[in-house]
């Protein structure tokens, strides 16, 4: 059911006492859902099959499109994202250090504390929010066996600079691209960078299948070895040949896959079109950053970011975000505190000093996208925001005094 924007009178802030402006909560991440025919179908089929998971035809059929739309030579569908960055680590031969950066979902550091490897944190470049290659090499010690570049947002990391660095100290390069599908870099579908790229499929991703993921390399070694691990280490009946694990997709969700990749034009035509309204209905306000998709790159355009500065536009993001929720509208603090200031890496001394990391992961908010969001609703929550800045004194001092930042402000 879609949040269908109320305007009941003069304009009034929910948070000064106004009307909710949304009547149902818009949520940052609702799924994209392809035919829904075309997937009750497919869903019949697999009944009728009585194949629900373990390698199935729908399974099959997913990686080889996925593989054809990414220009790779092998993907392996797994259970989800996190899935795929562990048993991309594992069939890498990641181990000792990992340095990637902490302005990214938790799941990266995760996966690979999961299993022994420790991650060291690395800067951003404020201009890309991506790991800075300059920063890197200073992290480099006898213990590192690789980089884990994130590609947020899903804009590209600077794949170049980090291969240079990742040659010069004979590291292995990898990459979270959770966020990058169908997104490319230089050209080229991000999917064959580095050894391996592990990619999301979860619900809240624009492209989903319920959940899921995928690993994509154009290493045999590799791929033989990641369908090995996704599979409890099995190379035929009766026969393990390795360490393992169950990560495999099922049927239902690479039904779901192939639905909602035979719509992925419009996924992303829906979030173009959101995020090109967002631009236009936040324009020329002193203070507000949009971060911008590269022009020139497929883009997948799913998240809309803001960059909130108060020094120049009167309100600090987390009071931004309060006066959002008042209104229904549950912008996401992504990435928030970063991980660096999460457990269990909290504890752990820094290599080295994140100021940009810092700085962004105190300024962004991620804004509801994507095909359940109109462009009704986009041109209400650009007027709730001129709102609140129009009049940032009463707003501080109702967020300081009901508290409605404290939501906001908890990790
Ligand atoms: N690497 C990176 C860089 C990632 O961003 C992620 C995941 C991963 C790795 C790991 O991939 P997975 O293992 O998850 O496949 C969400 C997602 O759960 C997570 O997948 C995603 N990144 C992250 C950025 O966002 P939360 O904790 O913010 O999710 P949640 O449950 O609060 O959902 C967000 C919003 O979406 C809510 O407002 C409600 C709405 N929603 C959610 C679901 C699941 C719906 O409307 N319908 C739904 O079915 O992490």
């Amino acid at each position: 059911m879609k949040s269908k924007p109320v305007t009941r009178g003069a304009p009034r802030l929910a948070l000064l006492g106004g009307p909710t402006t949304f009547v149902a909560a818009l949520h940052v991440g609702r799924p994209n859902i392809g035919d829904r025919a075309r997937f009750a179908q497919r869903i019949e089929v697999m009944l009728d099959r009585r194949w629900l998971t373990n390698n199935g035809a729908y399974v099959r059929e997913l990686e080889s499109r996925l593989a054809g739309v990414l220009g790779v030579q092998h993907c392996i569908a797994v259970c989800n994202g996190t899935t795929a960055l562990q048993i991309m680590a594992k069939a890498c031969g990641l181990g000792g250090e990992v340095i990637m950066p902490s302005f990214t979902f938790v799941a990266t550091a995760h996966a690979l504390e999961w299993q022994g490897v420790t991650p060291v944190f690395c800067d951003i470049d404020p201009a890309t929010h991506n790991i800075d290659p300059t920063k890197v090499e200073e992290l480099i010690t006898s213990e590192t066996s690789a980089i884990l570049g994130v590609h947020v947002w899903g804009r590209s990391c600077d794949v170049e600079a980090l291969e240079r660095v990742a040659v010069r100290h004979g590291l292995s390069l990898c990459f979270d691209a959770a966020h990058a599908f169908a997104c490319s870099s230089a050209g080229r579908m991000i999917g064959g960078g580095g050894v391996a790229e592990a990619f999301s499929f979860h619900a809240t991703k624009f492209f989903n299948t319920l959940e899921g993921g995928a690993i994509t390399t154009n290493n045999d070694e590799v791929a033989a070895r990641c369908r090995r691990m996704r599979d409890f280490g099995f190379t035929g009946v009766d026969r393990v040949e390795s360490l393992g694990i169950n990560g495999k997709m099922n049927e239902a969700s690479a039904a779901m896959g192939l639905t909602n990749l035979e719509a992925l034009q419009t996924f992303i035509d829906a979030n173009e079109r959101n995020h090109r309204l967002y631009r236009f209905g936040l324009e020329g306000i002193p203070g507000l950053t949009l971060a911008q998709y590269p022009q020139g790159e497929r883009c997948n355009f799913q998240y809309v970011v803001m960059e909130v500065d108060e020094t120049a536009c009167g309100l600090s993001r987390d009071e931004l975000q309060a006066v959002l929720r008042a209104e229904n509208v549950l912008a996401r603090r992504y990435f928030f505190p970063g991980c660096h200031r999460m457990p269990p890496y909290r504890d752990r001394v820094l290599r080295a000093p994140l100021p940009e990391t810092e700085r962004l992961a105190g300024r962004t908010l991620a804004l509801p996208t994507g095909t359940a969001v109109s462009a009704q609703d986009i041109a209400a929550v650009c007027r709730v925001i001129r709102l609140a800045l129009s009049d940032a004194p009463a707003v501080k001092a109702a967020v300081a005094a009901t508290g409605a930042g404290d939501a906001a402000v908890a990790p």
